[in-house]
């Protein structure tokens, strides 16, 4: 069967469902092209793309800036490992570094490496610099976390879907409430071994949980009142997402007019993935400066892929597009009128509790318990309405849209929403 052979939908699930593992419980739609912030299933019908894979897709499907430089790059040069140099890994550093303020970059592919690579150095920087003693180190993490999938990383997750019988599990960390600096400073003052403080600058698995105003700032002096790094994993908040280039905004060089910037909660080491790439390639990246970085010397890590030409041609266009159409403000404002809008439904609603988030990372919180299936149920009308979303937890919807939406747009998938979910009022 050649990749250009039509097939129906049907066909397509029935293949996956055969040939494939059943690791995902995909919405029954079979998407066969994007193109901004639409997608069209096999039989061509047209939806609103509220997804934006996981937010990865930021910059809207198949971007003609993101997709040509792929393109050129794959016609000369795709993959050279890092036994050589290639001409474009270094102008992709230098661009990333300059982006998001810090001294080095550190490419991988997945967030999921990434994260993996962040713990690396945060422990090697406990040994080599912070002098804890070799295999003692400790990481602080946060209760509901998701930080991807590897088995260290599902060794700090509380979500038992994701752990049952992947075990034995990492060692070295320390589960605290999220939004807790009480539960931050205590488990600091009681632990003299800890390295770092791994947090999501908003949960979004744990269905988009916006901290109090304040924690990250907060969590940050903890982090350095007890010379432990903090590692902010913005794998998905980062890329403009939340509003501003990243949710954490240290001293960003965008030039977003709502950006804090503000150095109290720049992190130690950066974690960015997903959009970094647009959604067209895997390309993930830690940052952090010379005297973490340091710490990493040939040989004590690497990946085939990571930093491959392709991956940094991607990623260059990828944040050429962020800048050049200035998605962090756009988010921002569609961001707003979002929540206004949605707020305005809810105040009369018996079928949602409330609406949060920042940017274009939103969530709706349905009234009825997590082991209904009411949510399914209004994601499954609102794809029959003709805009795709999923839900996160059980009673939980996200809502996160590519970031190139216009107000028009975004207002007629208000009125989607609105129509979909009066269906399900009681
Ligand atoms: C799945 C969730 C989102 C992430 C953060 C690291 C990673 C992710 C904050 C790992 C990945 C993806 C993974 C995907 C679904 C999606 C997801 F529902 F799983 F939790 F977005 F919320 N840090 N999130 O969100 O990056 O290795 O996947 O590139 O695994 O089902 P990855």
């Amino acid at each position: 069967m050649s990749v250009l052979e039509k097939i129906t939908s049907e066909d397509a699930i029935a293949l996956e469902d055969k040939y494939g593992a059943h690791n995902y419980h995909p919405l029954p739609v079979v998407l066969s092209r994007g193109e901004g912030v639409f997608v069209w299933d096999v039989e061509g019908k047209k939806y609103y793309d509220f997804l934006s894979a996981y937010s990865a897709v930021n910059q809207g499907h198949c971007h003609p800036k993101i997709v040509g430089a792929m393109v050129n790059q794959a016609q000369t040069l795709t993959l050279t490992s890092r036994a050589f140099y290639n001409d474009v890994l270094g102008k992709f550093e230098k661009y990333a570094t300059a982006t998001f303020k810090f001294d080095k970059l550190l490419p991988m592919n997945t967030g999921a490496e990434a994260v993996e690579t962040a713990l690396k150095i945060c422990r090697k920087w406990a040994y080599e610099k912070k002098g804890i003693p070799e295999n003692q180190a400790q990481i602080i993490v946060c209760e509901n976390n998701f930080h991807g999938r590897t088995t260290t990383i599902i060794s700090f997750s509380n979500d038992p879907v994701a752990r049952k019988n992947f075990g034995p599990f990492t060692e070295g960390f320390i589960k605290i409430e999220y939004d807790n600096l009480q539960a931050l400073e205590e488990s600091l003052k009681s632990n003299s071994n800890v390295a770092g403080f791994l947090v999501e600058p908003i949960q979004g698995e744990a269905g988009v949980y916006v901290p109090s105003e304040g924690y990250l700032a907060g969590a940050k002096a903890l982090c350095e009142k007890y010379d432990v790094l903090f590692i902010a994993d913005e794998v998905q908040t980062g890329i403009a997402r939340t509003g501003r280039l990243l949710a954490t905004c240290g001293n960003c060089s965008c030039s977003d007019k709502h950006c804090s910037a503000t150095p109290e909660i720049k992190p130690d080491i950066l974690i960015l993935g997903k959009a970094l790439s647009g959604g067209a390639y895997p390309v993930s990246a830690v940052l952090a400066n010379d005297n973490i970085m340091g710490v990493i010397r040939p040989g004590n890590h690497g990946s085939t892929f990571g930093g491959n030409p392709i991956a940094a041609a991607v990623g260059m266009a990828a944040l050429d597009v962020i800048k050049d159409e200035e998605l962090a403000q756009n988010a921002f404002e569609l961001g707003e009128l979002f929540r206004s809008e949605l707020g305005k439904f809810i105040e009369g609603s018996t079928i949602v509790n409330a609406v949060r988030g920042k940017g274009l990372l939103n969530a709706i919180l349905i009234n009825d318990t997590e082991e209904s299936s009411t949510a399914w149920d209004i994601c499954m009308s609102l794809k029959e309405n003709g805009l795709l979303a999923k839900p996160t937890h059980g009673n939980i919807i996200r809502f996160a849209p590519p970031l190139v939406m216009n107000e028009e747009q975004l207002l007629d998938c208000v009125s989607i929403i609105i129509k979909t979910l009066k269906q399900f009022e009681k």
